[in-house]
């Protein structure tokens, strides 16, 4: 048995390509099983319940050896907790590499807007067959529903084609899914999503700040991330204090160098972002001319944690690494 894994603090597009993939496997007479690490958020319910789908079991923990699909994922500190005595065999995504594996697997990364973009990308090698055409043991085809959640996937990672991240290739694939899914107005249905994932009601703020969120490696020291991407983000802004509060508290509980949390306003392309800190705060204004609004820290279209915020961090610690080893030199 393969368990195809997404990661941590499930967004839409992990979700729906490991269920797209999981099928796809099976029809290739692979047994194979989507699995979640973690609840799954509004939006992603919302999705479920429009087409009626069950959600995907939630694993913590898989017994050692077990053969393993990192999906929309590559970093241990993003994957099951017990990834390291796990036997990863297959890794899809679109994300940065930064992974040492012990032997050759199978990897298919691609720098488009989402993991679910890559999945579809494995029915157009076929053709895109539809249901109907049923081909057989080990031809692949895509049911209504499936080429609903890939389009779902493609939407939510790219914010309807709004992201920095989205290609000509994620656009192409919406339109040759929705030939297979036949939903009427993609626009309205971008922005059910958006407002599902907006709607958060009295959620816990540590639920709230770890919704979307992912530690990364930067330069030897670990730091958080969390992004609220929302169509209402006067909720996130009514909440700066406690959210800034628990920011600190992460940071300490979790051991980290820094915690950063960006309300970002989907329609709007707009940044709100707090800091766990004066340091971070200090960094985050400096990396993204950020302007200080109230405590908040506001730039205009920096929408993506992936290709806008990450990338600036990664530089910045790299840079500074190279400055005190050369330094060092001398
Ligand atoms: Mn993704």
């Amino acid at each position: 048995m393969k368990y195809i894994l997404g990661h941590l603090n499930p967004d839409t597009d992990t979700i729906c390509s490991a269920l797209v993939y999981e099928d796809f496997l099976k029809q290739k007479g692979v047994e194979a099983k989507a699995m979640a690490l973690g609840h799954l958020n509004n939006e992603t319910k919302f999705i479920f319940e429009k087409f009626s789908i069950t959600a995907p079991d939630h694993v913590h923990e898989l017994p050692h050896g077990s053969e393993i699909i990192l999906l929309d994922h590559n970093e241990e500190k993003q994957s099951i907790k017990n990834v390291n005595n796990l036997d990863i065999v297959e890794i899809i995504d679109h994300h940065k590499v930064k992974i040492e594996t012990d032997k050759p697997i199978s990897i298919l990364i691609k720098p488009l807007g989402s993991s679910c973009s890559i999945i579809a990308e494995k029915y157009l090698e076929t053709g895109f067959p539809s249901e109907s055409e049923k081909l057989g043991v080990g031809h692949p085809t895509l049911s209504k529903t499936n080429a609903s959640l890939l389009i779902a996937g493609i939407i939510s990672d790219t914010l309807f084609f709004r992201s920095p991240t989205t290609t000509q290739t994620d656009k192409d694939l919406v339109e040759k899914l929705n030939q297979i899914a036949q939903i009427e107005d993609l626009e309205k249905f971008s922005l059910e999503m958006f407002d599902a994932k907006s709607d958060l009601g009295d959620m816990p703020i540590e639920e709230v700040v770890r919704l979307d969120y992912k530690v990364f490696d930067f330069g030897g020291k670990n730091y958080g991330i969390g992004v609220m991407e929302t169509t209402n983000k006067d909720y996130g802004i009514n909440r700066k204090d406690e959210i800034s509060a628990k920011l600190k508290e992460i940071k300490e509980k979790d051991n980290l160098a820094g915690v950063f949390f960006s309300i970002i306003d989907i329609l709007e392309e707009k940044n709100y972002t707090l800091t766990s800190g004066d340091e971070e705060t200090e960094l985050f204004t400096e990396l993204f001319n950020a302007e200080n609004q109230n405590g908040i820290l506001f730039v205009d279209k920096l929408i993506s944690r992936k290709k806008q915020i990450v990338p600036k961090f990664e530089k910045h610690f790299t840079d500074a690494r190279r400055f005190t080893q050369k330094n060092h030199q001398r």
